[in-house]
């Protein structure tokens, strides 16, 4: 049979929401003990915390609420630092506590990738503290090729720079790769940057705008009659235009 027009060479996966369900058990409460550690008298509930999730980055989340608290724009910002310090060393004894599981049906579709030969990578706006201890406690050491968080980027998602630094780590087109995400901040930054992207929305996320997104549906048993397996990440990728190639024009001939 034919190779199709574009064979999946990776695929590439957004952590928070997506490979486990950290936000409402993990990061919130990890904030919320950082406010109180700190004396100050804020606790972000469930629904407040799922309207702030849209600012992407925790720093940039705590410093936007301080800001809308009557906090002075540069104190908010000095402030929202060292309290995400705080909260980062906070969520990261949640994740050896092992408080937060993988998605039901991740741990599965990673080895069915792995079994296909195709490159498992992580490309999340998270903090690299918190990123490498999570991904070792749920699926072991070097369980993804490359994993590019917050540091290594000078813009979160919406913004696409995680994936356009993660293609270049990866060294493939965009019409190789296919992102996983699970929030609508997520597939815009995985479709601006070229990639095709299935999403798996959770309870978070579930009424976002997922325009550009190729599939949505879940992992295992949550995906119904089609749920994200390694064949239909293949498909996904083989059903999207090929990337267009523009040939550098021609070299001028040097004068003289
Ligand atoms: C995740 C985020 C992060 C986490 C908290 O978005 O925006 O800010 O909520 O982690 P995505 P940090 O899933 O699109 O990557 O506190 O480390 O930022
Ligand atoms: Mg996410």
């Amino acid at each position: 049979m034919p190779e199709p027009v574009n064979p999946l060479r990776a695929v590439i996966f957004d952590v928070d929401g997506t490979l486990a369900d950290t936000e409402r058990d993990g990061h919130r409460i990890a904030f919320n003990d950082a406010f109180a550690a700190a004396g100050l008298p804020y606790e972000w509930s469930v629904e407040e915390y799922g309207e702030l999730l849209r600012i992407t980055g925790g720093d940039r989340r705590i410093a936007h609420y301080l800001r809308n608290q009557g906090w002075d724009e540069a104190v908010a910002k000095m402030r929202a630092a060292e309290l995400h310090a705080d909260k980062t060393r906070r969520f990261v004894e949640i994740v050896s506590s092992g408080a937060l599981p993988a998605r039901p049906g991740v741990p599965e579709l990673l080895d069915a990738i792995r079994a296909a030969g195709l490159r498992p990578a992580v490309a999340t706006t998270g903090t690299r503290a918190w990123v490498s201890a999570l991904l070792d406690t749920l699926f072991g050491p070097d369980a993804f090729e490359v994993v590019l968080t917050a540091a290594e980027v000078p813009t979160l998602k919406p913004d696409p720079a995680v994936y356009l630094r993660m293609l270049d780590a990866l060294d493939l087109p965009a019409s190789a790769a296919v992102a996983v995400e699970d929030s609508g901040n997520g597939v815009r930054a995985a479709t601006a940057a070229g990639l095709a992207c299935a999403v798996v929305p959770n309870a978070y996320t579930e009424h976002q705008d997922f325009a550009g997104a190729t599939v949505c549906t879940g992992f295992g048993p949550e995906g119904g009659a089609r749920p994200l397996t390694a064949e239909l990440l293949q498909e996904i990728c083989a059903s999207r235009p090929a990337d267009v190639t523009v040939a550098a024009p021609p070299t001028p001939p040097s004068g003289g």
